[in-house]
């Protein structure tokens, strides 16, 4: 149903989506390239929320060169929108350039949408189709998805250790495991994401901002701290500089109110024995419209996350060095009695970031 061409049109459209990543939140980032007979007439990529969407950036390309949309096919990673939200119908607009076919790879799961755009294409006689390269875009689009279809933000944990997976020695030291390109390339994961989670441990062990520091961001992930009874100091680093959330399970009023006078917002969860309940969290943090959520936080954590089932993906950096046994574990659980209760991960990617070694797995389903 595909020809070559085809392919080729919604890749460079999948490029275009990849530029717009690290700025659309809560929207996912399209990528949309105009074509007739056979040339590329117009192209662009979702804005920050409430700004342009690729359709609108790729017509506005097309004028700006001079040309018409009279007649040409429209490429998109993700169904054309038929609402208005904050901009106003995709769908309509190709419609009034003179669009007459729309390849999507991607229905939009939003229930604004969810089908409307394409049946408002057809309805005004546009030839749709849909399902081009439609792997590539839901790897693309994961976060937007997983809110739409899960209700929880698409969850990555990051993770530094040695080569014998050890994270701290046991007296806690922990500072310098990995490199510099490795912690830089931290800081592009960071800027990627949504939000950053941690734990009150990881608050008060490293006093982390959790900001990404690279040249290119625009703007800065929220911070999340799980901290059920509210030991967060008012000094921490990671409140300042605005949208930091500490989610807690506390009734201290004093300590509430010296939180919320240093920047914080507070944000009381039900607990499961004693603790935030992790679900609950999740589904919080969909509400708050984050679609990707980083979380940098000590084995405690990172392994309740990944027992509980909520975590996607793994990115390890592994240091060329071996710290001995009586060290910390990646993963803090209680000790395992069978090997059913294991879990499996399915490897993605390996490289080499500078010295040490970045491994990227994804938890099977
Ligand atoms: C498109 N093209 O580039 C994007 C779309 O509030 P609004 O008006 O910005 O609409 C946001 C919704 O539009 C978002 O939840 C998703 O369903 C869709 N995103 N649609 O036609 C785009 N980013
Ligand atoms: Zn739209």
């Amino acid at each position: 149903m595909f020809t070559e061409a085809d392919h080729q049109y919604m890749s460079q459209a999948l490029q275009q989506a990849a530029l717009g990543a690290w700025q659309t939140s809560p929207n996912p980032s399209v990528g949309c390239v105009l074509v007739k007979a056979g040339v590329v007439i117009g192209q662009g990529h979702t804005l920050a929320a409430g700004q342009d969407h690729a359709e609108i950036q790729a017509l506005k390309d097309c004028h700006a060169r001079g040309l018409s949309a009279q007649g040409a096919t429209a490429y998109v990673t993700l169904e054309p929108c038929s609402h208005f939200g904050r901009t106003p119908p995709c769908a309509d607009r190709l419609v009034e350039a003179g669009v007459v076919r729309v390849v999507a790879a991607l229905g939009d799961p939003n229930p604004q949408v969810s089908g409307r755009g394409l049946a408002r294409l057809r309805s005004a006689g546009v030839v749709t189709q849909v399902g081009l390269l439609a792997d590539a875009a839901r790897h693309h689009h994961r976060g937007f998805l997983s809110r739409m279809e899960r209700g929880r933000p698409w969850l990555r944990v990051k993770l530094a250790a040695s080569l014998d997976g050890k994270t701290a020695l046991w007296n806690g030291a922990s500072q310098w495991i990995t490199g510099e390109a490795a912690r830089q390339d931290v800081h592009r994961l960071r800027a990627g994401a949504c939000a950053m989670l941690t734990g009150i441990g990881t608050v008060l062990a490293d006093d982390p901002r959790l900001t990404a520091r690279i040249d290119q961001v625009s703007r800065q992930p929220a911070r999340v701290v799980v901290d059920s009874q509210l030991r967060t100091p008012p000094s921490a680093k990671l409140l300042d500089g605005g949208q930091a959330f500490i989610i807690h399970a506390s009734t201290d009023v004093k300590r509430m109110a010296d939180l919320q006078d240093a920047g914080a917002s507070l944000q009381a969860l039900p607990t499961s024995t004693g603790r935030v309940d992790l679900n609950a969290l999740l589904t919080w943090m969909g509400q708050q419209g984050w679609n990707e959520v980083l979380v940098e936080a000590g084995p405690a954590l990172s392994g309740a996350l990944i027992q509980a089932g909520l975590v996607d993906e793994l990115v390890l950096y592994l240091a060329p060095m071996l710290l001995g046994h009586q060290a910390h574990g990646l993963v803090d659980w209680p000790p395992l009695s069978s090997l059913t209760e294991r879990v499996d991960l399915t490897w993605v990617d390996q490289r080499m970031i500078g010295a040490d070694l970045r491994l990227i797995a994804q938890l099977r389903p």
